[in-house]
């Protein structure tokens, strides 16, 4: 299988993670990507008309995308309800915290092509004051509840990148401190082989 990703994409940070955990790393051909909103990336719009990375290419063929959904095919890969708990609340507490964390990734990733993409002149201070009090909310709302990492599923997996790509491009916040059990909680996870090997450069 391919994988249409690259080395920053907290996305596809998700994904190879997953992979990792569920031991299907070794069956994924990585295809780095570079792509912006505004710099078309051919090979990837003809995987995936939205123009967005990860990107999944089956044996087969099939284009599958996006994160949320390569990630509950490669659980299905690996037998079923690894990742992704069976049913009930706690499925739904587990995609919830997933959609939490991409979320925080998609706010954040506003911000940052705000800032690096659009004309100074263009930029307009409420959107992105917007955009981080999601971020903000989000963050007080998943520290709202003690998380161990352990059993792992797809939305501590989502939230531990969200953090992740929060400590990597905005170093500025100060949401360890305002939430030390989340700074455990991702510390914890970034000890995973699993996270460590996918770490951001
Ligand atoms: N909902 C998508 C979001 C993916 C996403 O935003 N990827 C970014 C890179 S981290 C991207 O491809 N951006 C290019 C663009 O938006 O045109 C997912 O879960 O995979």
């Amino acid at each position: 299988m391919k994988l249409h990703t690259s080395v920053t994409s907290p996305f596809g940070r998700k994904v190879k993670v997953v992979a990792i955990e569920l031991g299907l790393f070794d069956r994924l051909e990585l295809l780095q990507e570079q792509l912006t909103p505004v710099q078309a990336n051919e090979r990837v719009n003809a995987a995936n008309p939205l123009g967005k990375i990860p990107v999944l290419v089956t044996d087969e063929g099939q284009a599958i995308y996006d994160s949320v959904v390569i990630a509950e095919y490669l659980d299905d890969m690996a037998g079923g309800h690894r990742l992704f708990p069976a049913a009930g609340a706690e499925r739904y507490a587990a995609l919830t915290l997933q959609a939490l964390g991409d979320g925080i990734m998609d706010a954040a990733i506003g911000v940052r092509y705000e800032l690096s993409l659009r004309p100074e002149q263009y930029r307009w201070q409420p959107w992105i004051d917007g955009l981080m009090a999601k971020v903000t909310r989000a963050l007080a709302t998943a520290a709202a509840v003690e998380r161990q990492p352990l059993p792992l599923d797809i939305g501590k997996i989502t939230l531990g990148c969200a953090l992740a790509f929060l400590e990597f491009r905005f170093p500025e916040l100060t949401w360890r401190q305002d939430h030390p059990s989340l700074a455990s909680f991702m510390d914890e996870l970034a000890e995973r082989p699993s996270f460590a090997k996918t770490k951001p450069a």
